[in-house]
């Protein structure tokens, strides 16, 4: 297989030859983390790319996400056993209302989990209403939220004004995320932190938690 086999699997949404590979890379002793970051994130950037030039169109684009998603299925139960940590601390995870998008954030419920947290993950065009109620049934101690879209990023505006006019959850601890959200966005909508990747939303989750 060469190097960059997994990465051409995703560009061509081959879900077939995408298992095999990624299943022969662990078996060959690979890192889970370094078949994500060198091949399945930078081929995912790759589609984005094409997709944003019109070089690619949606069904192809989605039957790359197929093939990340089942790369990451394979890969999850290697990424989810890297840490030590036990903390149970609770996470809620969704998609705001009107987006789909669900790869990265799925991607940081691996490593929330990985990480020691227990997730609630409530899925893609989760409504306003249901993070409040998901927090207050799970005691959740931080809430991440998710977005792909330009116009969906403000939804996440209405997610934490809800919070913050809430007489018991104001305190509630809110994280987002997805390419087209910053630092900046963030602090103008009143979240408590922003982070990029995956791994970078483990650690903004527990700092959030005093850990
Ligand atoms: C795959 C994809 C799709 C798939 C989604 C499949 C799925 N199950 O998710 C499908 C084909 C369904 C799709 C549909 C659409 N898409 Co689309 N899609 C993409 C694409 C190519 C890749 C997204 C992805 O999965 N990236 C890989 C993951 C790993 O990265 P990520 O999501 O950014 O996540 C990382 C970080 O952002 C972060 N993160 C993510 N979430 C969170 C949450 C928290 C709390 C934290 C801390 C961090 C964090 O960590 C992750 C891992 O490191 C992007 C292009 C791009 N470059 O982003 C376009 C893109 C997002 N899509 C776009 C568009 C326009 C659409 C459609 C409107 C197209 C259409 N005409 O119908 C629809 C919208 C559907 C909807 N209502 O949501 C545009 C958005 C433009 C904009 N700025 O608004 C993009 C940017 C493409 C483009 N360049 O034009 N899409």
């Amino acid at each position: 297989m060469s190097s960059d086999s997994i990465q051409q699997a995703i560009i061509m949404g081959n879900v077939a030859s995408i298992s095999t590979d990624v299943n022969q890379l662990l078996n060959e002793g690979v890192n889970s983390q370094n078949i994500l970051d060198e091949q399945l994130l930078p081929g995912m950037a790759i589609v984005g790319d094409r997709f944003k030039r019109n070089e690619m169109f949606l069904p192809q684009v989605l039957m790359s996400a197929q093939a990340m998603q089942t790369a990451i299925d394979i890969l999850k139960p290697h990424l989810a056993g890297n840490s030590e940590a036990r903390q149970r601390q609770t996470v809620i995870i969704g998609t705001v209302k009107g987006d789909m998008h669900d790869i990265g954030k799925n991607l940081v419920r691996i490593m929330l989990i990985g990480a020691g947290f227990e997730v609630i993950d409530l899925g893609v065009n989760v409504p306003t209403q249901r993070f409040l109620e998901a927090t207050t049934q799970h005691q959740a101690a931080v809430v991440c939220l998710s977005a792909l879209l330009s116009s969906t990023m403000n939804n996440m505006k209405d997610v934490v004004a809800t919070f913050r006019n809430h007489s018991d959850l104001k305190d509630t601890k809110i994280l987002i995320g997805g390419a087209p959200v910053s630092h900046e966005f963030s602090q103008n909508i009143g979240a408590d932190g922003y982070a990029p990747t995956a791994p970078a939303a483990v650690e903004r989750v527990q700092q959030l938690c005093g850990q």
